[in-house]
């Protein structure tokens, strides 16, 4: 006999009843095998639906025994008549199998809604710290968990960050803590998470083609505080932030805890005199304090600038709310190094310096990296994702000195630019071979760049119009500044005593 939704809906724990009932797996990457595998392993009837799948996990998931479908995939769905679906975060609900699915009153799970549903697979049942916000959210992930571990914690990342939480759930050790980091559209499929502590660093505008409006995905955001148990975090600086707090049905006795680089009230973590300090998490937060660290030991590990002290904030908060000493904090951050594209120095030469800020995939995120630096030869452009860049770009005027606009459709920022910007020198990289735009970004910058200025690749945008992701396009941004600057040691191109192009244009 079919389960009903009312069935699937009490499906909680590892041991529950899962033989035989029949799910269907929406894609097949990272996370799709994850939940088959996971599926698979609970006896489930399962069968995975994606319009396109990497070799070698097809391969995979033919050793599980798991059945994959690559073409008429509503039919399939059809005929399979699902009992359940899991969704990977690509489709959008707009989706026409989620469309389908949603509509015939099918349930319908992300991967993370699983993985809740899954915690007790270990005996050692693992708190959850989730972690959301437009930018910040990975560097935060792994300052808290680096944070926990410090304070000799078994934790890890997982999440978007790029471990699916299934693969984390199912280790057979368990661990004291998991520290989610929650895309929008990972939220939009949970629903039932209760989280130990929550975060949503910051909300601007992205991925509104995806949830089709700016409040859809606001909506998602908030989504992460929803039954929160200890604490929820969020931004003194980010009003939005504090009125998701305010929305979110909590648990009672969850406390609400800023974060901010202003005076921190009581029940809040800021800065008093560039040093670090905790308000929240002690018994007399109404008459005194706790120190951290300090903005000079951040600054050292490349952890100083704006948004950065804020992602530390955050981290601190959620840290201290699962009992890690201040001491231990301090530690983390010593010892912690910032992954690769983000705002990282590739190289510094005759004033000049080479930033990459790959990671930087929306607007805020490039503003963020464009107040780090006055003086900016700034390389712009890819997929725009339905995402207004006209206040970017009037916003920053001030400090650019030229624009290299990369991407498949460059039009929308061209548009801006002549519109806000009309005197600014901006060069287009107009070429359908992915390997020759970055050398031939390279080439206009190195023409126009002086010394004092900052050549930053942060594009506001997503890559998949020209390369395979977003630590593609750094890295070949990064190849291509350094192999420039080899040709100019052998005596080739690449310096920068040579004449800007005449006129802006094409390259
Ligand atoms: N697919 C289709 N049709 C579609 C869309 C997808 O068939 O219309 C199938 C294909 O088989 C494809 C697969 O789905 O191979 C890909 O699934 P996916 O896009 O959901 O990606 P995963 O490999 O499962 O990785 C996802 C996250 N990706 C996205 O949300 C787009 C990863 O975040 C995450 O690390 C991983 O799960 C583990 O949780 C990446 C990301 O880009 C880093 N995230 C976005 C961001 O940070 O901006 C949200």
């Amino acid at each position: 006999m079919s389960r009903t939704a009312d069935d699937v809906a009490g499906l909680t724990g590892w041991n529950a009843d899962w033989a035989g009932l029949r799910v269907a797996v929406l894609g097949l990457g990272m996370t799709g095998f994850s939940v088959a595998d996971t599926l698979a392993e609970l006896g489930a009837e399962l069968v995975v639906l994606a319009d396109r799948a990497d070799g070698e996990i097809a391969d995979l998931l033919d050793v599980i025994g798991v059945r994959l479908a690559v073409a008429e995939l509503e039919t399939e769905l059809e005929a399979f008549a699902p009992e359940l679906v899991v969704v990977s975060p690509g489709f959008a609900p707009s989706h026409p199998l989620v469309a389908w699915s949603t509509g015939a009153g099918v349930p319908v799970w992300g991967d993370v809604e699983l993985a809740w549903r899954l915690r007790d697979r270990s005996g050692r049942v693992a708190e959850w710290i989730a972690i959301t916000g437009t930018n910040g959210k990975t560097t935060t992930t792994q300052l808290t968990t680096a944070m926990l571990v410090a304070g000799g914690k078994r934790a890890i990342a997982c999440g978007n960050v790029g471990v699916p939480v299934l693969d984390a759930v199912r280790d057979p050790i368990g661990f004291d803590a998991l520290v989610v980091e929650l895309s929008s559209f990972q939220l939009h499929y949970l629903q039932s998470m209760s989280a130990w502590s929550s975060v949503c660093l910051n909300v601007a505008d992205d991925h509104l083609d995806w949830h089709g409006s700016a409040a859809a995905y606001r909506v998602a955001k908030g989504s992460v505080y929803e039954r929160t148990r200890v604490a929820c975090v969020y931004n003194l600086e980010d009003d939005t932030t504090r009125e998701l707090v305010e929305e979110a049905e909590v648990v009672e006795g969850c406390r609400a805890i800023g974060f901010g680089r202003g005076l921190p009230g009581p029940s809040d973590v800021g800065l008093v005199d560039e040093i670090v300090v905790d308000r929240a998490f002690l018994a007399d937060r109404w008459r005194s304090a706790t120190e951290i660290t300090t903005v000079h030991e951040l600054e050292t590990v490349g952890l100083g600038s704006p948004h950065m002290i804020a992602n530390v904030l955050a981290a601190s908060a959620l840290a201290r709310s699962f009992d890690v000493s201040p001491a231990d904090i301090r530690a983390a951050l010593r010892a912690f190094r910032m992954d690769h594209h983000r705002t990282e120095t590739i190289l510094d030469r005759d004033g000049i310096r080479w930033v990459n800020d790959s990671k930087a995939t929306n607007p805020h995120a490039a503003q963020a990296a464009l107040e780090s630096f006055d003086s900016v030869v700034w390389v712009v452009g890819g997929l725009l994702k339905g995402v207004d860049v006209t206040e970017l770009v009037s916003a920053n005027r001030a400090r650019l000195r030229a624009v290299v606009l990369i991407g498949a459709d460059r039009s929308a920022l061209r548009e801006a630019f002549l519109r806000h910007a009309p005197s600014l020198p901006v060069f287009e990289v107009d070429t359908a071979d992915t390997k020759e735009v970055m050398p031939t970004v390279v080439r206009l910058a190195v023409a126009v760049a002086q010394p004092g200025d900052t050549v930053l690749l942060a594009p506001a945008a997503a890559s998949m119009d020209q390369f395979t992701d977003y630590a593609d396009r750094g890295n070949r941004f990064a190849d291509a500044v350094r192999e420039a600057d080899t040709a100019r040691d052998a005596g080739g191109e690449g310096t920068n005593d040579h004449e800007p192009p005449a006129t802006p244009g094409e390259g």
